[in-house]
């Protein structure tokens, strides 16, 4: 059979009699079917397990054609039978699994390890609800469900259940898989955990439910709410199930390939994404304490087998958990983390290295970093942190442990899916070798004195503008004009990362305008971001940035020249659809403050100048693109550790005396905002912002300004800007995921 006649096999009718849901239903399972050809049956001895309790996977149906290598094709048989695949796309749901950066490199790196062939898995849960689903309402952030799952889906039922048991009662779970395809390879599975007692009835409105009534909630939501002692407790349930399951399932696998578990680590290597399955090293000593192996024995094993990804530096990020929690929900496992805890109080006398602390808290990273071989950082900068500030004791003991993996982003959707109009147009340029050899965009270089190949780069961004503008318009009845330039901030919204300073640049440009000076061509600034339900001052910039963009769009003396745009409930789906027409990338953390970031990495690679601080990944992308194709301000990294070393930053020496941010800080509490706003929330967000500001937005706001009206005058060169944009997609390779993932495994996983 062709792939049309599959495709009408699948359907159980002709193609063009079928509605799109129909067509979509019929794809889904001839994907199914083609990706189980391609299930890797690898003998090799030695497993990878990528165990995160986020997996942000976004919409499949088109990543999967791609890498399936049959998407063109697809797309053509639809055509000849009066059908979009972008319109079929539109029927699948998102799957929320993640929270944002985190959870989206764990998918990037499922891809990558299937596209390279290597053996591995992902391991987490199958969140019914996922993320909450953002509404707006009166200017404010409400949260939903969010509804993901078909009867017909990605999701495979599997035959694997456990017993998992907690204080006082049993919970059977059961796997259930999702074929990860990779692009021209083989097909790897993520194994998501669930209960069966699970029930969704229990949620009545918003994503209010009952915390305490475990057996029915566990998995029904990423990360609730962790504010009220339920929530936290909770949290410790989903994390001890996560865990106990991969750990037999790992175990059970190992067995059956030939481990007598004395060699687990010849076996399995598990990468142990952030803290939040920590708990896999004490459940896997117990099991194999349970097996025979004495506790040392199993010590030794499991370290050789763990290895640990740090994501952050934030300290209020950093997972502790208080002994009776843990007692409480899975107190098996307290008696190991107390042994583990004893062996390194005898070795060490510095208290900042002990598991549990004088206040019976136990710290996670702790536990990874004394029981893993290897503890690496997600960008250069960041892992020179914490080398050398916030994990400098445990470097001192471990140096050969710590390394570097700078992330990465798989090119499959974070260019050939999502811009299909830059990817033909480089493929033109210098063939498709880049599909599988990133760093061969480095041939785009060639053409940097091409006329026409710059202003073919323009058209493409002009064109992919007014696509994104169709599509606000459509889902959010907002006009935006694709001549003017588009700034985009999309992340989601925490302090650090300082939407609220790029909300003060949006009033100062307002001031400005109302004031009769107008920028040279209009400005666009678009947000993407969800805020965690409990989080009040990051709701109170999203309130803050709602105001604006209804005072601004609607004042006809400013939205010629000015517009705000706050994208609801923004996804991995908005994301493909922002990314690909941005102009201008925000990347303006609090420098030391952002690990690394991956959004920064989507848009160089889409031709989107970032303006940015020395953070992150930020720092790579500048030394790869040079001073003059990137807009570099701010505080650096050095200089932000010592001041609050020194604890001497007040937001209030700016704000008094300088005239301009006061204006700018005070429009917050204006009669204008009052007017679209609530006093409760602005008057905060004010207050916040002069008295504690601990991200220092004030610092730095002068300098941002400044440079912000840099970027946007030499917008006007469109030439020159065209060649910083073919510099930075040709400098992009760098950050392929496939390029990580041959780090991961080349250094620490050391597989096929
Ligand atoms: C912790 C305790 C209790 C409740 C929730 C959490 C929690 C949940 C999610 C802590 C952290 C996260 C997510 C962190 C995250 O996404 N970090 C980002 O990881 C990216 C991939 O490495 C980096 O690029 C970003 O810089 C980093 O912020």
């Amino acid at each position: 059979m062709n792939l049309s006649q599959i495709l009408e096999y699948n359907a159980m009718k002709k193609l063009s009699e079928c509605t799109n849901e129909e067509i979509y239903f019929a794809i889904l399972k001839t994907i199914k079917k083609l990706s189980e050809e391609k299930v890797n049956i690898s003998k090799s001895k030695k497993k990878l397990y990528y165990i995160s309790a986020e997996f942000l996977i976004g919409k499949l149906l088109s990543n999967n054609l791609i890498n399936l290598g049959i998407y063109d094709k697809v797309k053509k048989i639809l055509l000849d039978n009066g059908k979009s695949l972008s319109k079929i796309e539109e029927i699948e749901i998102e799957p929320s699994l993640g929270n944002g950066g985190l959870g989206r490199l764990a998918a990037c790196f499922l891809d990558s390890i299937s596209t390279l062939g290597i053996p591995g898995d992902g391991i987490g849960l199958n969140y019914h609800f996922g993320l909450f689903k953002q509404i707006f309402k009166n200017n404010l952030q409400i949260e939903e469900k969010n509804e993901w799952i078909h009867s017909i889906g990605w999701l495979n039922k599997t035959d694997i259940t456990y017993d998992i048991k907690f204080n006082g009662f049993k919970l059977t779970s059961r796997m259930y898989d999702i074929n990860i395809i990779g692009y021209n390879n083989i097909t790897n599975k993520l194994h998501l955990f669930d209960v069966e007692t699970v029930n969704e009835d229990i949620v009545k409105h918003g994503i209010d439910f009952n915390k305490k009534d475990i057996k029915e909630n566990l998995t029904l939501f990423l990360y609730p709410d962790d504010s009220d002692v339920e929530g936290r407790l909770l949290r410790i349930y989903q994390q001890y199930f996560m865990v106990s399951n991969a750990a037999r399932y790992i175990l059970d696998e190992s067995i059956d390939r030939g481990s007598n578990l004395y060699d687990l680590y010849d076996y399995a290597v598990i990468q142990i994404n952030d803290t939040h399955p920590t708990m896999i090293i004490p459940e896997l000593i117990r099991l194999l304490v349970e097996k025979g192996l004495e506790i040392i024995d199993a010590i030794e094993v499991v370290s050789k087998t763990c290895a640990y990804t740090n994501h952050t530096i934030l300290a209020e990020a950093l997972e502790t958990w208080p002994v009776d929690y843990i007692e409480k929900v899975a107190p098996q496992i307290m008696p190991i983390i107390k042994e583990l805890d004893k062996i390194i109080k005898n070795k060490y006398k510095d208290e900042s290295v002990y598991i549990i602390d004088e206040n019976n808290i136990i710290h996670m990273a702790n536990i990874d970093i004394h029981y893993s071989f290897s503890v690496n950082g997600v960008a250069s900068l960041h892992t020179d942190i914490l080398k050398n500030n916030e994990l400098n004791n445990f470097y001192k003991i471990y140096p050969e442990k710590f390394n570097n993996k700078t992330n990465g982003i798989t090119f499959r959707r974070w260019l050939m899916h999502c811009n299909p109009l830059l990817t033909n147009l480089i493929e033109n340029l210098i063939g498709d070798g880049f599909k599988e050899d990133a760093e061969k965009l480095q041939d785009l270089i060639q053409y940097i004195d091409n006329k026409e190949v710059l202003n073919n780069i323009l058209d493409v961004k002009r064109e992919n503008k007014i696509q994104l503008k169709n599509y606000i318009r459509e889902t959010q009845n907002i006009d935006l004009d694709e001549n003017s330039i588009f700034d985009i901030q999309i992340k989601r919204l925490h302090e650090y990362k300082r939407q609220q300073m790029n909300a003060l640049y949006i009033i100062y440009k307002y001031l400005k305008i109302k004031n009769g000076i107008i920028p040279k061509t209009p400005i666009t600034v678009i947000f993407g971001a969800k805020a965690a339900p409990a989080y009040i001052i990051a709701k109170d910039i999203i309130h803050l940035i709602l105001c604006l963009q209804e005072l601004i769009n609607n004042d006809n003396d400013v939205n010629k020249y000015l517009k705000v745009v706050m994208i609801e409930n923004y996804n991995v789906t908005a994301a493909e659809k922002l990314i690909p027409a941005c102009d201008v990338s925000e990347q303006i953390s609090l420098a030391s403050k952002e690990a690394s970031g991956t959004g920064n990495m989507k848009f160089m690679l889409n031709g989107a100048l970032t303006l940015g601080t020395e953070d992150g990944a930020n720092v790579e992308i500048h030394n790869l693109v040079g001073d003059d194709n990137i807009f570099i301000f701010g505080e650096k990294s050095d200089k932000v550790i010592e001041i609050y070393k020194e604890g001497k930053y007040d937001p209030i020496d700016f704000y008094v005396k300088d005239k301009e941010i006061k204006e700018v800080v005070d429009f917050i509490v204006s009669d204008k905002l009052m007017e679209v706003g609530n006093q409760e929330n602005l008057i905060r967000l004010y207050k916040e912002i002069i008295r504690k500001d601990w991200f220092m937005t004030l610092l730095d706001f002068k300098e941002y300004c400044r440079m912000k009206d840099k970027v946007f005058n030499e917008y006007e060169d469109r030439e020159k800007w065209a060649k910083r944009m073919l510099i930075n997609i040709s400098k992009a390779g760098y950050f392929s995921s496939d390029r990580t993932i041959e780090q991961y495994n080349k250094d620490i996983w050391k597989l096929i």
